[in-house]
């Protein structure tokens, strides 16, 4: 259920939308890269910093005690935004691309044999491609991709029968893809794979922070995102994981912080989640990332959501109505909070320059997807991508402003 929100107050709470840039108001469409912060969350850690910034898990001392404190605080908070069993399943990670290294380097190689296949997405972000490239290599692994229909971005899941065969040890797949707006259906991706025994992995990035996620009404066994596209800061990522897996997996990086016992000959580790923590953590990350959690929780995710998703349907109509041979990528409902396309003829990087100078933050290139870009058979897109704090007035002015690059570009 949505409810009326005060939107225009809620964007008073980013400081940092409120400037100009090259003379124009700042129009801030590049969420998906990553997402403003509100002021709480900026107080919060100048808070840490200023009053109880200490190492946590070993001093006695009471500034180290209130450290942990807050430190633990924030991994239960996680597990309550994500309705996770316990706050034993979540480990603190940098961002996304860190949580699923996690994954692959333990997990994978514990778990994966020679002539094993890992089954991905074509749409995935390479932090979803590329440590599974490492590992397989390492292990005799072999990559299995599930096809992207086309332009309109949607999976082809009459081909995944056939995919999960008995050899896929893990089906790893992006909630919400950064390049197309894609939503993919990954409770029942997970429900097939599990009834096969296999291992699944999604990639909440794009999700986490901007729509409702319940990690167990999804059924997968790993779930990654990043602090920093929803409100917190940067250098704060999760993983969950079920905790049965946790038990069983190695450690991912040692030294200080994750042992019991150590003998110059044999360590002892502690048990999950700090098996998984080496060293000293960021600790401020997750002490702005709790608040930015009640933040989010408080305008409701659901109402962030559809917001995002007005938006976002919004622009993709617009864009397709005003904007000749403008090649639109993703599908036309049901999006997620973003926009991708192509104008035959121009760049997307000539696009981007000319929307700064409009003071309008987008993103063109690859996103990070180039092997998906290849299948679609462009180089790079131009991206907009929303959050709850973006205007319908916004929209409006990006899309004038993509008209008149095309016209300047095209003349
Ligand atoms: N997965 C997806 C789907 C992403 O969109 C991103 C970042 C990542 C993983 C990696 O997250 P990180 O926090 O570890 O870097 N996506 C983008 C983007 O679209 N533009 O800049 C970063």
């Amino acid at each position: 259920m949505t409810q009326a929100v005060d939107w225009a107050s809620i964007r008073r709470d980013f400081p940092i939308l409120s400037q100009t840039v090259h003379g124009k108001p700042l129009i801030y469409l590049d969420n998906a890269a990553t997402s403003q912060k509100p002021r709480v969350v900026i107080d919060a850690l100048r808070d840490y910093y200023e009053r109880y910034n200490a190492n946590v898990h070993r001093g006695i001392h009471e500034l180290s005690a209130r450290a942990t404190a807050a430190f633990e605080a924030a991994r239960a908070r996680v597990a309550r935004f994500i309705n996770a069993r316990s706050p034993d399943e979540i480990i603190f990670t940098r961002g996304t691309t860190e949580a699923i290294n996690l994954v692959a380097a333990s997990w994978g190689a514990a778990n994966l044999r020679p002539g094993d296949v890992i089954l991905l997405t074509e749409m995935e972000h390479h932090s979803n491609i590329v440590p599974w490239q490492q590992i397989a290599a390492r292990t005799g692994a072999t990559l299995v991709y599930l096809p992207v229909t086309g332009d309109e971005g949607l999976l082809d899941l009459d081909k995944l029968d056939t995919l999960l065969t008995h050899r896929v040890k893990l089906f790893g797949m992006v909630h919400v893809s950064n390049s197309l707006g894609t939503v993919n259906p990954v409770a029942e991706l997970c429900a097939r794979a599990r009834a096969r025994g296999i291992t699944t992995l999604v990639d909440g990035a794009q999700s986490a922070g901007h729509m409702p996620v319940d990690v167990q009404q999804i059924g997968c066994d790993f779930f990654a995102f990043s602090g920093h596209k929803m409100c917190g800061p940067t250098g704060i990522g999760i993983l969950y994981a079920r905790a049965a897996l946790l038990e069983a997996m190695p450690p991912y990086q040692t030294g200080g912080e994750m042992i019991l016992r150590v003998e110059y000959h044999h360590t002892e580790f502690k048990k999950p989640p700090h098996k998984f923590e080496a060293g000293t953590p960021d600790i401020a990350g997750p002490i702005g990332l709790h608040v930015a959690m009640d933040y989010l929780d408080a305008i409701g995710r659901a109402n962030i959501w559809a917001h995002d998703q007005a938006l976002a349907t919004y622009a993709y109509e617009q864009l397709a109505a005003k904007v000749p041979g403008v090649r639109l990528f993703g599908p036309r409902t049901g999006r997620a909070g973003l926009v991708s396309f192509a104008i035959p003829g121009v760049h997307a990087h000539d696009i981007v320059t000319f929307a700064d100078r409009a003071g309008i933050a987008l993103r063109g290139g690859h996103h990070c997807t180039q092997p998906l870009m290849h299948k679609l058979g462009v180089e790079a897109t131009t991206r907009a991508s929303f959050y709850f704090y973006n205007t319908k007035d916004e929209v409006d002015r990006l899309v004038e402003v993509i008209c008149e690059a095309q016209r300047f570009f095209n003349r």
